[in-house]
């Protein structure tokens, strides 16, 4: 297929970009992590966002060379920012289906630990609900993962059909309030109490709890009350390459 070797040739004519989005500790206003989204610069197209191709990469199996250069990637770039004095910054990456479900995925990751020497708990991965559905397979992958000392976040949360099993099956680190929640928490009363009790109840489980999406001050405002303690959207920083991040976080800080 045509657009499978254009995919495969631009894996190796490096094409692929991580952007990194931060994630800001909502007391303090301090950076304690980011997530790393991916991009496509497309010699002819331009920047392509990850939607118009991570459903073919998922779709095709390419996911899985492209997954491990994004987790490779992203990993190393968190060992240099460690290094540079960023010592406690948290790296998340996002999973797909394929990338979860391949056999011995946990090794593959183990590998890629111990090749970049990155300490597992500063790594963290963003699994949404849909992801996790394969109910036969998740618990297994999930748990050998936590046995590597790396962290879970489920992503885009209360938009799946079982948001609460998971939480009541897996062990699960933090917990993503989906965008859709945050977007008119301080106007809409029902989405309001839908944060709120979200929240709540993470600090019940002694879970993390972030906020995504976050574009404005009243949002920001309303978490901040209720007691979100991490934050993450456009009001603090778009995703960026990681030069132009640095500089970010200089006046973010
Ligand atoms: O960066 P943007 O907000 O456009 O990303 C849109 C979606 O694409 C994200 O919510 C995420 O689900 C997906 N995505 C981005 N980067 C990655 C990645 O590195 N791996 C996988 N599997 N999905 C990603
Ligand atoms: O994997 P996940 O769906 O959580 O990825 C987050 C997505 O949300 C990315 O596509 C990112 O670019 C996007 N995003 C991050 N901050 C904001 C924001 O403040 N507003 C909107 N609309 N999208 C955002
Ligand atoms: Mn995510
Ligand atoms: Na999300």
């Amino acid at each position: 297929l045509q657009v499978e070797e254009d995919f495969i040739k631009a894996m190796e004519r490096k094409e692929f970009r991580l952007y990194y989005q931060p994630k800001l500790d909502l007391v303090s206003g301090k950076i304690i992590g980011v997530e790393a989204l991916v991009r496509w610069e497309h010699p002819e197209k331009g920047l392509l966002p990850p939607l118009e191709f991570i459903p073919f990469a998922e779709n095709s199996g390419l996911i899985i060379p492209l997954g491990e250069w994004i987790l490779r990637t992203a990993c190393l770039q968190i060992k240099e920012w460690q290094e540079s004095g960023y010592v406690h910054m948290l790296m998340s990456v996002n999973l797909s289906a394929p990338q979860l479900y391949q056999p011995e995925f946990a090794d593959k990751v183990q590998q890629i630990l111990t090749e970049t020497k990155l300490t597992p708990k500063f790594l963290n991965f963003e699994i949404t609900e849909g992801v996790m559905l394969d109910a036969f397979q998740a618990p297994k992958v999930i748990r050998e993962l936590k046995g590597l000392g790396v962290q879970i976040s489920l992503d885009d949360f209360g938009t799946g059909f079982n948001s609460f099993h998971y939480l009541q099956e897996l062990p699960i680190d933090t917990i993503k309030i989906d965008q859709s929640f945050v977007q008119n928490c301080y106007t809409d009363l029902n989405d309001g109490t839908i944060v709120k009790s979200i929240i709540e109840m993470a600090h019940q489980l002694q879970m993390n709890i972030v906020a995504e999406g976050i574009y404005s001050a009243d949002q920001l405002i309303f978490l901040q009350q209720n007691h979100c303690n991490i934050g993450q959207g456009y009001l603090f920083s778009k995703p960026l390459p990681p030069d132009e991040l640095m500089k970010q976080i200089d006046n973010i800080e």
